[in-house]
């Protein structure tokens, strides 16, 4: 088999590259380890910013984003009983949007299949070969057939664990890493949210988010031990955990209900440098992972993504390599600026278990500050809504 871009991983980068891709012209294929339905039963991100946003527009996926998404034009931020919010659209004039991943990459699927553009599905051993010359190919397997694909490019977007980044030399490639001390235990339950904006709560328990993705379905975390397993944690004592957390009033609202999901996602900020070996391209988390804090790991994917879409149509539409040339060095800039942002913010609003009187003083100084100061509030709202492209 022969296309000009292989895609390794069918999650949102890997779909939403093949979709704009196709938009333009532009031969696709993507390879996908697990089924569709287990791709689209992984409840991740919620939030998504502006350039997303219009990348879905332009991939022609965004008619169901815009009828069933909800804008947001600002979030609260609570530490203890106090609660201050900071404004988007007063700082930025642009709001985020709450529509979850799944159903982003729901549409991507769709409109996968109504272009007729090919996947497979439950692909193992993809192993990438000639990355460094202008004729690399894939092989891979589905169940005993053994494969091979010819391409011009490879767009690695197959998650952290994937096979990409690994095929970069390790005397080309630089990683830099660090794990936090804690896990977020997520809940997903068919209630109403608590608020109508997100809340991040700083409390003296550790963290607490709550979130949504519609009126009627709530996603709620909390910060929990990372030796916790979900199972631990029964859906009362969830429950409880979170309204000590959150303002008393907020508390005193909560609707609670039996959770339809549980989970732990371990914290950690990884980035690998280049994000360009030969023909081989990285795209989202498999070059680089933020803590969740700030909501910027698929929307720092989209920005990957569009480097990447547009190196490749400067490529293919006008012969220039100039794209592909600086699509490291454009996306890592960007890259290690969101990374700031979501280390900052998840500093700002966890409790460390190595965290001094002093720290915690630090941290309450920090929130106050934000709550009081225009300038830190813009600051906060321009990289909560994205920075440009
Ligand atoms: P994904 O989604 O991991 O998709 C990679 C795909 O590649 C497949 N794959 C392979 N396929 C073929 N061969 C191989 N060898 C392969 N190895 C892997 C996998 O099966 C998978 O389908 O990466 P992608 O596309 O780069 O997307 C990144 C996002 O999923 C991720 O950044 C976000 O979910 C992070 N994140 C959030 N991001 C936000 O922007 N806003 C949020 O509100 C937000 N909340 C979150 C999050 C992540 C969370 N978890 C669970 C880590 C909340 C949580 C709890
Ligand atoms: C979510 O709704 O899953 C969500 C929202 C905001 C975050 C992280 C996760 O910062």
């Amino acid at each position: 088999m022969k296309t000009q871009v292989a895609i390794v991983g069918g999650g949102p980068s890997g779909m939403l590259l093949a979709q704009l891709l196709h938009v333009r012209g532009i031969d696709s294929v993507v390879l996908e380890r697990k089924t569709k339905d287990y791709v689209l039963s992984r409840i991740r991100a919620g939030v998504l910013e502006q350039g997303l946003i219009s990348l879905m527009e332009e991939a022609g996926c965004a008619d169901r984003m815009h009828a069933e998404g909800f804008t947001h034009n600002g979030t609260l931020i609570s530490y203890g009983d106090e609660m201050f919010r900071v404004d988007f659209t007063e700082h930025t004039d642009k709001p985020v949007m709450v529509y979850g991943q799944t159903e982003v990459t729901r549409d991507l699927y769709a409109a996968r299949e109504r272009a007729g553009g090919p996947i497979e599905f439950e692909v193992e051993d993809v192993e990438i070969h000639g990355a460094d010359t202008t004729s690399p190919y894939l092989t891979y397997r589905v169940g005993t057939q053994e494969r091979r694909l010819e391409c011009d490019f490879v767009a690695g977007c197959d998650g952290f664990h994937g096979v990409s980044r690994q095929t970069i030399p390790l005397d080309v490639r630089r990683e830099y890493e660090k794990v936090y001390p804690f896990g977020w235990l997520g809940v997903l339950s068919e209630t109403p949210p608590v608020n109508e904006e997100l809340i991040y709560a700083n409390s003296e328990r550790g963290f607490a988010l709550c979130s949504m993705r519609n009126d009627t379905l709530s996603r709620y975390y909390i910060q929990c031990s990372l030796s916790d397993s979900p199972n631990d944690w029964t859906d009362a004592a969830f429950w409880e955990e979170l309204k000590r957390r959150i303002p008393k009033d907020q508390a005193d609202k909560l609707v609670t209900g039996p959770s339809i999901e549980k989970s732990i996602a371990p914290l950690r900020s990884f980035v690998t440098e280049p994000m360009r070996w030969g023909r081989l391209f990285l795209c989202g988390d498999a070059a680089h992972i933020v803590p969740p804090t700030g909501a910027k790991g698929l929307n720092t994917a989209a920005s990957d993504v569009h480097y990447l879409y547009n190196a490749l149509r400067d490529f293919y539409e006008n012969g220039s390599e100039a794209g592909i040339d600086g699509y490291s060095e454009k996306a890592l800039d960007r890259v290690w600026k969101t990374e700031r942002f979501s280390w900052w913010f998840s500093s700002l609003l966890h409790r460390y278990p190595d965290q001094s009187p002093f720290d915690i003083k630090m941290q309450v100084a920090e929130l106050e500050f934000l709550r009081s100061n225009k300038a830190a509030q813009r600051a906060m709202a321009e990289n909560y809504v994205g920075l440009p492209y």
